[in-house]
């Protein structure tokens, strides 16, 4: 007999809360940009698009759209009798992966400008950034029993560690060639991004690729960290980018 691995009420109800959330976010910080003159509306841009592709996505998966069911095969080998096998079919909600498709390069957007980096640097580090998400898909659909699977997953982080190069090494170091405030708002804003986002691959490895979280505990969890990743991140940055000129970027 097959096992499924869905989500409950529990998880279904917060998707509709951060739905709820995001949308908050976008109708603040779309407030916010109006404040501005249109050619000073850079980062409010940036940061509102991140939070209305969250909505969609959000909507999307609350309202039972954007999921597929992963098939893996299970064999339980037993001593004195022959192996066992099960169908399981966990959700994915790869809803989400065309949302940080579009979310994650411009969320490094808004840092790499923040940093002040050169055009060069900040192309590598969106595409390495898509790398990062597409081979994530991959790996999500990855067939059980193969290392396949692990093999997208470890070419992800692979992406993810040249993303954080190219902003701990560079970022980093133009961020204080603009000034001591600017730099120690980059260092604190990265650091915390850096903080959050290594957290996405670990859930992963727990939920989707070893299946020791359920579904509902693995929505509690991206939604905790889409929430900081997102609305939090875009609210800190929106605020102090407004009480401190020297983040003004001319572009
Ligand atoms: C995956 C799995 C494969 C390995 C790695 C991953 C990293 C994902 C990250 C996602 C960040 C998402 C954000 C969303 C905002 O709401 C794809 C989970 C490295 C870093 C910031």
């Amino acid at each position: 007999t097959p096992e499924y691995q869905d989500a409950t009420d529990v998880g279904n109800k917060t998707l509709w809360i951060v739905f709820v959330i995001m949308v908050i976010a976008s109708a603040v910080f779309t407030g916010m940009s109006w404040s501005v003159p249109i050619s000073k509306r850079l980062y409010h841009i940036v940061t509102t698009l991140i939070v209305i592709f969250a909505s969609m996505s959000y909507f999307a998966m609350a309202s039972g759209h954007g999921i597929s069911y992963h098939h893996v095969v299970v064999r339980e080998t037993n001593k004195h009798m022959p192996d066992t096998t099960t169908d399981l079919y966990r959700q994915v909600y790869w809803a989400r992966y065309v949302d940080w498709t579009l979310t994650t390069p411009l969320l490094l957007l808004d840092l790499c400008l923040l940093a002040g980096l050169s055009g060069g640097v900040i192309i590598m580090t969106m595409i390495a950034d898509i790398i990062m998400i597409v081979t994530g898909l991959f790996a999500a659909f990855g067939a059980e029993d193969t290392p396949q699977k692990w093999g997208w997953y470890a070419i992800a982080c692979f992406a993810y560690l040249v993303v954080v190069w190219h902003l701990v090494i560079h970022g980093r170091a133009m961020a204080m060639g603009k000034g001591g405030k600017v730099g120690n708002f980059f260092a604190a804003i990265g650091g915390f991004t850096l903080i959050i986002w290594t957290v996405y691959p670990i859930i992963w490895g727990i939920a989707d690729g070893s299946r020791n979280m359920n579904v509902d505990q693995e929505i509690i969890s991206y939604a905790i960290l889409d929430v900081l990743a997102k609305p939090i991140f875009g609210a800190w940055l929106l605020f102090t980018h407004m009480s401190m000129p020297e983040t003004n970027v001319e572009l």
